[in-house]
């Protein structure tokens, strides 16, 4: 053991934590901790607003499934991070937030940039606390990345006051544990939902995100083939069957009439696997209470009316699907076809076709499908594109089609792109963000050319907040407070220092995203939309198709 300063011992716990970027804005009360992360194997990374240094570390949580952490001064860089935070806490990412603060013995009263942050911050956060003595800074940081990496996952915050950090110390990091693995739920639990599952008429699985998080793909694919049962996915879940495969339903949550053409209005038994009910309410696909529910997660279910269930098996979904996979072999339901996928991906493959422009969603995602690979990586911004994509974009791949859908705040696929290509260079990174979200984070265009890290950033363009416009003009006829002016976002990138293209043809779009992923450095490409067919395809199609 030997003395030094506390700042120095908070960041050798970053260390032992296994932390490799510390994404934020410095500021005058993290003059010390910054001084010790200079010092370290950690990588301070710069950016230009707090909000995208939390999305940054958001992201880094979600795909690594370690915490990802930005920093933050006291006062105005708390603040500002609290929209990443929050979308940490509704989307299940392992984050843990530090903001500094001014000395302890300025808190009790007025004092320049004071406000409480850790009353700020404690609805968004699964715990917080102050670093209120040098001593505590281990266990402290441990009870940090512990609780923010437990399932589910979220975020949590340390406050660090100014006189704390600079104080002398004598004390050593905690070592980190992996977080234990949940133990199988008992044997008279998996017999009771294998025989509910065995003598279900029209069971179907819906399956959510907290699949990809723990890595259960491979066996909730498994437990599909074994038992014949057809998986739909919410649109956090895109990509956890292939969508070419024969128990694939599609891609469920933008209306009730999805969960109807999937097989649910039918369905006797839905087995629920990794389900987030923050992403689309079980009054959606339960609206009559009728459904046997098999809840697979875990952690114990929330409290819903419409998701009264009948078997919990809580634990390890991996071991849970294979247990139950094997339970359930002999007595097969085959998949019975989706009218949902059929109407979907028929308009989907019929966009390839469509040279209307400016160009009309489903022949965008075409093109963008066409020039990724299985593995590459599309993260979509919130809006009415969102809608599109969730609904329509085929995933080969989970954590492959990145949708916010918990907070769903607009302006996150910038930030979160970055980080995303910072953990998988060897993969294509694109984002689509309307025209009102991308100006949200903006500025992160300059710490992607100052990184150089290569995404590709699409913007449909059509001068509104599109999904704003759908909701009015559905509920009221028409639309207001939703038009705006744009930038000329080419010429924006360029003063950002990076290439970009306006697309003025059908054609444009493909050439130029394909030669934008051939490039070392952050590229633009704008591309003007036609919202004028409905997302709701399914309502537009299924009237034609009875009356054809
Ligand atoms: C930070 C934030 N503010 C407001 C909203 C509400 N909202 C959801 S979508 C949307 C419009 C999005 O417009 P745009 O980014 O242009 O995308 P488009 O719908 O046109 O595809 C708004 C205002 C939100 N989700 N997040």
């Amino acid at each position: 053991m030997s003395e030094r300063k506390a700042s120095d011992l908070f960041v050798e716990c970053l260390e032992a934590e296994g932390v490799k970027y510390v994404f934020g804005i410095p500021g005058e009360e993290t003059l010390d901790l910054n001084d010790s992360l200079d010092r370290s194997s950690v990588t301070f990374i710069p950016v230009r607003h707090e909000q995208g240094a939390a999305y940054m570390a958001d992201m880094y949580g979600r795909l690594t499934q370690r915490a990802g952490v930005c920093l933050g001064t006291l006062g105005p860089g708390a603040t500002n991070l609290v929209t990443g935070i929050a979308d940490a806490l509704l989307d299940r990412s392992p984050l843990v937030a530090l903001t500094g603060q001014g000395d302890l013995e300025r808190m009790h009263k007025e004092s320049h940039q004071y406000i409480d942050v850790i009353s700020l911050l404690k609805p968004v956060t699964k715990w917080n606390a102050r670093l209120s003595n040098p001593r505590i800074i281990p266990e402290v940081v441990r009870k940090a990345f512990k609780v923010a990496q437990a399932q589910k996952p979220g975020p949590t915050h340390i406050e660090l006051p100014e006189d704390v950090m600079e104080a002398p110390v004598d004390a050593e990091p905690l070592p980190a544990h992996g977080e234990r693995r949940h133990p199988e739920p008992g044997a008279a639990e998996m017999l009771r939902a294998a025989a509910v599952i065995r003598a279900a008429i029209k069971p179907v699985v819906l399956a959510g995100n907290g699949v990809a998080r723990v890595g259960a793909a491979p066996a909730l694919r498994e437990f599909a083939r074994a038992t014949g049962i057809g998986v739909a996915e919410t649109f956090m879940g895109k990509g956890l069957l292939d969508y070419e495969d024969s128990h694939a339903l599609g891609t469920v949550g933008l209306q009730s009439r999805d969960y109807t053409l999937a097989g649910f209005e039918d369905a006797d038994v839905v087995i629920t696997v990794g389900y987030d009910l923050v992403e689309h309410a079980p009054k959606h696909w339960n609206p009559n209470k009728k459904a046997k529910i098999v809840c697979i997660d875990t952690v114990a279910p929330e409290v819903d009316e419409y998701f009264m269930t009948e078997v919990d098996l809580i634990g390890d979904l991996y071991h849970i699907l294979s247990r139950l996979a094997e339970e359930c072999r002999d007595a097969p339901h085959p998949t019975e076809n989706s009218r949902l996928n059929d109407i979907v991906m028929g308009r989907f493959e019929a966009g390839r076709e469509d040279d209307s422009f400016p160009m009309q969603p489903p022949r965008a995602l075409w093109e963008i499908r066409q020039a990724l690979g299985r593995d590459d990586i599309l993260i979509s911004d919130v809006g009415l594109h969102k809608l599109w994509i969730a609904r329509m974009f085929p995933a080969h791949e989970p954590n492959t089609v990145f949708i916010a859908n918990g907070l769903a705040g607009m302006g996150i696929a910038l930030p979160t792109a970055i980080a995303a290509k910072l953990v998988h260079p060897r993969r294509n990174v694109v984002t689509v963000s309307g025209d009102g979200g991308f100006l949200m984070n903006v500025q992160e265009l300059e710490t992607a050319t100052r990184l150089r890290t290569p995404i590709v950033n699409v913007i449909w363009e059509n001068r509104q907040y599109g999904s704003i416009v759908w909701k009015q003009d559905n509920k009221f006829g028409r639309h207001f407070g939703v038009d705006f002016t744009n930038p000329d976002f080419v010429k924006l990138a360029d003063a950002f220092g990076m290439p970009a293209w306006r697309c003025e043809s059908v054609e444009d779009f493909g050439r130029h995203l394909r030669h934008a992923l051939t490039l070392d450095l952050p590229s633009l490409i704008v591309l003007p939309i036609d919202y004028s067919i409905d997302v709701l395809i399914s309502e537009e199609l299924g009237i034609q198709t009875a009356a054809a």
